[in-house]
């Protein structure tokens, strides 16, 4: 029997999509006449792609999520998208768009039979001044080709995450992605200064604008900045780099306690000031896995005897002898102080062990999935409950019988101090109902309880919809709601993501 949540949650999805349609065979005549034909993959007639070859668009990177598009349309530009978004919109076809599949929350698969609408041809550069840094892309740019594209101009993109080689610049501005970079350089509501939108009824809204200063009046890009395709499809992106630090650097430090972790922030901020720019946290859990799945280099057994937990800390500034000077002294007051914070430190000593202490920390996610099956609990909480959150969904998981190797087989944390975000992530042998009513609405309730986000930084995608009151107040939620109705009255885009 569906258990009620369940049952509300499928009535509001048939609700949702009660007023939209299909995609038919007459459609797909019409998208093949507007697009090139390897623009237009569908099982439908007249094109007859085999079924299989929509499997990678229609399943998310987790293989949590698994939609039944029969159709997947990939414009070259933006006329294109606003075409085929008119189409559908005087249809009443739902769309989904897609960047490079990498959300983590279910976003960007169909609930149903929803187009999808790829950015993957949409891959050009348009502008890039080396003065300003101000680059303005298309949408479906991959993050880690921009990344190489500013480079040579000594640049680079505010922001860094572990899906880079598969992430679009249109996904992160969708999802309002954090990563490993917030820290310095901040949200992408700061760094991302103009955008260009086709809107739910096809009209291309340009406000492509590379100002850094724009004060006239509602400043509507902010809205498009974490609304996952529910609002219209971002085509365009023109966001501020940021010069490239002339020397970096990196330390692992192994903490033989949780406790120390919010101390040690204190320290390491006053002490590197303006030159750091990470401050991650790894349980033990976390590092275990990624040692298992050759993530990075692993430490040697004496630098992680004792450790309850890891912080890999990296400094970015422009004069290498003062940084590395400042980090020496930051490692020496660390090991000498009376009562340590740490049990000792592993600094990178080249550009190889840079990376490969990253790896460390940007594998976990890679890790957990060659691990079993990640229930991904994203989450901002503050940084001193970190270990509580952990241990008890732990203890809870344990007291229902689901910890074992048939079941959940770790429950560990990772993160982003600095911003107050821990990746909560619970690796079970399979996904299955118990565990997700033992987790939910516990972990749900915990967030609440310290007046945190369900959604640090993932966004809120078809998972956490029903779980938005957590967060947000019903006077925020109604005004959202009003929001979608003004852009999109009839519910075309990514229907059932955000809100229900
Ligand atoms: P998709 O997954 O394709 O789409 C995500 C959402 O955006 C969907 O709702 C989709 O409909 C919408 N969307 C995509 N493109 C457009 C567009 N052009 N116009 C309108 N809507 C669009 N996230 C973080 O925040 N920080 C991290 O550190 C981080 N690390 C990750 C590490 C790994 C290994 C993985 C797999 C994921 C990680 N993520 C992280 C999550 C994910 O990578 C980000 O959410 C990313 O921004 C999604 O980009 P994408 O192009 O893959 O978007
Ligand atoms: C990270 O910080 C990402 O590594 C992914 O946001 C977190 O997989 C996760 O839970
Ligand atoms: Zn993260």
């Amino acid at each position: 029997m569906l258990s009620r949540r369940l049952f509300a949650r499928c009535l509001s999805s048939r609700r949702v999509f009660s007023t939209l349609n299909p995609v038919t065979d007459s459609d797909v005549t019409h998208f093949t006449r507007i697009l090139s034909p390897s623009s237009v993959l569908s099982t439908l007639s007249p094109v007859s792609t085999p079924h299989d070859e929509l499997d990678i668009y229609n399943t998310d990177w987790m293989g949590k999520y698994r939609g039944k598009s029969t159709t997947v349309l990939k414009p070259k530009t933006t006329e294109e998208v606003s075409e085929i978004v008119k189409w559908c919109h005087d249809k009443r076809i739902p769309i989904v768009p897609q960047g490079g599949n990498t959300g983590l929350v279910g976003g960007s698969v169909p609930l149903k039979d929803e187009v999808i609408l790829s950015l993957a041809n949409m891959s050009n550069v348009r502008s890039f001044d080396p003065v300003s840094g101000i680059l303005v892309a298309d949408a479906g740019c991959i993050l880690q080709s921009l990344t190489d594209y500013v480079a040579p101009y000594d640049h680079i993109m505010p922001l860094d995450l572990g899906a880079k080689g598969s992430c679009q610049i249109g996904g992160n501005v969708s999802t309002n992605a954090g990563g490993l970079r917030l820290l310095r350089y901040g949200s992408l509501h700061g760094s991302v200064l103009g955008l260009e939108v086709v809107l739910p009824n096809g009209t291309i809204l340009d406000q492509l604008t590379s100002l850094r200063k724009d004060n006239t009046g509602y400043d509507l890009k902010q809205l498009f900045i974490g609304a996952e395709g529910t609002l219209g499809v971002i085509t365009g992106v023109s966001i501020l780099t940021a010069p490239a630090p002339q020397a970096s650097n990196n330390v692992i430090l192994a903490l033989p306690t949780f406790d120390n972790v919010v101390p040690l922030f204190k320290t390491v901020k006053r002490q590197l000031s303006e030159i750091l720019s990470a401050f991650e946290f790894i349980d033990r859990t976390a590092y275990n896995l990624a040692v298992k799945h050759g993530q990075g280099r692993a430490l040697s057994d004496e630098d992680v005897e004792g450790a309850e937990c890891f912080i890999l800390v990296e400094t970015s500034g422009g004069r290498r002898e003062h940084d590395e000077e400042k980090l020496a002294d930051l490692l020496e007051h660390l090991l000498e102080a009376d009562k340590p914070l740490i049990n000792t430190g592993v600094l990178a000593q080249n550009p190889a062990q840079f990376s490969s202490l990253w790896a460390l920390r940007e594998g976990v996610t890679e890790a957990v999935s060659k691990e079993g099956k990640a229930y991904k609990y994203d989450i901002s909480v503050p940084a001193a409950t970190f270990k509580q959150v952990v241990d008890t969904t732990r203890d809870h998981l344990r007291s229902k019988g689901l910890l074992n190797e048939d079941a959940v087989k770790h429950v560990l944390g990772y993160g982003h101090v600095g911003d107050g975000n821990l990746h909560l992530n619970i690796v079970a042998k399979a996904y299955t109902p118990e565990i997700q009513a033992a987790l939910e609405p516990f972990v749900y309730e915990i967030v609440a309880s310290h007046r945190g986000s369900v959604s640090a930084e993932h966004g809120i995608g078809a998972m956490k919809t029903h779980a938005l009151p957590y967060s947000k107040t019903e006077v925020s939620i109604a005004l959202m709601r009003k929001i979608k109705e003004l852009f999109d009255p009839r519910g075309i885009m990514n229907p059932g993501k955000v809100l229900e």
